[in-house]
Formats: C-alpha cells, structure tokens, sequence
C-alpha cells in the first residue's frame, strides 16, 4: 500500500526510488558521530558534504537514542537543534528533526522543519496534534522500553507481528489525529529494544511492515551489523552499512537513514540498474 510520494513541508517527494536521509548529529555522544557536528558551522558544513554526495533529505537529532544515552533535557535539545534547523531551513532540501519531544518538535515546525522523525511514533501529550497542525511528515518508530532499558531484555511472542501492531496502531491513531495518510513513514525500529535475531527477522520481512506506509530503515553502523561481521568500531561498520541498505531497499524501504551517504549512493545505483533493467525483461 506504499504511497508513490511523500508530502513533506515543502516538498512532494517521488517515493519511485528510495531516498537517502543523511544523518546529523548535534550530540555530545551519539554511538557513531557524537562529538563531530556540535556548532553551527560544523553542522552546515556536514549538512553541505552529505548534500554533495547526493542526500536527498538531511535528519538533525539532538539528543541520543543509542543503548543507557543519559536523559538530556528539553531545554538542552532546543539549544542544540535550533540553532543549527534555523541555518539549515535556508537549503532547498528536506529537513527532518530526529525526536519525541512535542516542545522540540513545535519549536522545530515553527522554523520549517519539513519531516518530524519520532522514535516514540507520537505518544508524546499533545505530538500528533503538533504534527497535525503542519504539512510536515511524520517517521512513526516502534522500540521496545527506552534507551535506557530497552537492550535489557527485548522479548516478544512474535516480533513482526507485534511491530506491525503497533505500528498499525499509531498509524491508526495518526490518521485519527488528522496527519493524512501521504504524509507518513513507519520503521520497525532496529536496535531499538531487539535482540540481533529480532533485527535480522525484521530486516528479512520489512515488505510486510511497508503494507502500512512507506517505510524507513534505519541499520547504518548498528551493532546488529558489529555482531556479524565482529567489527567492534562503528566507524568500521560502513560496507555492512551499505549492504544492509540495499538489502532494506530489496525488501521494500522507501528511505534509508545513513551515515555513509557516497557509498550508499553508488551502491543503490547498482541496485537501480538492476531494478531498471528487470522493468525493461
Ligand atoms: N536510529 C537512531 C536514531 N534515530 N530514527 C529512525 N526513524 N530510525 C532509526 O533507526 C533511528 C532513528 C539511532 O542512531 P543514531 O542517530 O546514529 O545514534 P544516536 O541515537 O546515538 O544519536
């Protein structure tokens, strides 16, 4: 049931070819890129690299939702995104907030934020009629507990049924809420309260969770992708990276959510070359 595009702010984006959202992280301590972005002109001189090495759309977090990240509060996450949403709000590109703060994200709207990417698919008081009351589009995330907890241990009957689920729900809920259905994403939330095995299923059936709404991955660098290849450095992880990417796009993803955006540039222009050439048989 995929939607061909994606109304975001100010843009309808073709949903025809996965899209590639760059990571920003104006953290202290995100598990990959924590530490390297923090400032303005940090940030837009990142936000410019990754544009120029074809991002279609740019997520600007500012508090970590990795394993035990420590509470930041509202006021430290406003002081860290808007600054730097403010400068990027001026690039023709789509700009996404990456939290689950309803403050954060009508502060973020209020300055033309073009996609809220919640990682508590809206259960915030007050979130979706936030969402509700702008065009921007909306990433509904399922995890299991919080950061804080959630690698504890993750247990489900049936992890694909209960992320569908839930995200049916919060689909449900959005839509109820006034958000129309073009302008919502679902990912099914890797890392985020799974064991490997749990992310590995959910990666193998990610077309069923995109019956609901397009889907966005999020694999880049995880540790899920350490426990294979026994790379212990993110940093080290970017040709798993990229070859979860692909494979999240094989099965279905409408965007992937990644550091590495050159190389997953090249490696799903084979993918499309591919796809093009099974079109034209
Ligand atoms: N993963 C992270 C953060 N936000 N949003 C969505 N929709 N999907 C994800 O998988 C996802 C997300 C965690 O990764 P990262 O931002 O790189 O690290 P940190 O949370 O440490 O800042």
């Amino acid at each position: 049931m995929s939607a061909a595009s994606l109304h975001a702010g100010r843009f309808v984006l073709s949903l025809d070819r996965p899209l590639i959202m760059g990571i920003l992280n104006v953290t202290p301590d995100s598990f990959s890129d924590g530490g390297r972005y923090q400032g303005v002109a940090a940030a837009r001189a990142r936000a410019e690299a990754m544009l120029a090495e074809g991002a279609d759309m740019l997520d600007v977090g500012g508090e970590s939702t990795r394993p035990n990240a420590p509470l930041v509060s509202v006021q430290e996450e406003l002081d860290r995104v808007l600054p730097v949403l403010e400068a990027l709000c001026e690039l023709d590109v789509p700009i996404s907030l990456d939290t689950r703060r309803t403050e954060v994200m009508r502060a973020g709207l209020a300055l033309g934020v073009d996609v809220i990417n919640d990682v508590a698919a809206l259960e915030d008081d007050g979130a979706i009629a936030a969402v509700a009351a702008s065009s921007a589009a909306v990433c509904l995330m399922h995890k299991q507990g919080t950061p804080q907890s959630m690698q504890r241990a993750p247990q489900y009957r049936d992890v694909v049924a209960e992320v569908i689920d839930y995200l049916g729900a919060r689909v449900h809920a959005a839509l109820a809420g006034g958000i129309a259905r073009e302008r919502l994403l679902v990912d099914p939330g890797f890392g985020f309260g799974k064991t490997v095995e749990h992310n590995y299923a959910l990666l193998a059936r990610l077309g069923e969770c995109a019956r609901l709404a397009p889907v966005l991955a999020g694999l880049s660098r995880k540790s899920m992708l350490g426990a294979v290849t026994g790379q212990s450095e993110p940093a080290a992880r970017v040709a798993a990276s990229v070859a979860a990417a692909v494979l999240a796009c094989q099965h279905g993803a409408a965007v992937v959510r990644v550091h590495d955006v050159a190389a997953t540039r090249d490696a799903l222009a084979v993918w499309h070359a591919m796809r093009d050439a099974q079109r034209a048989c």
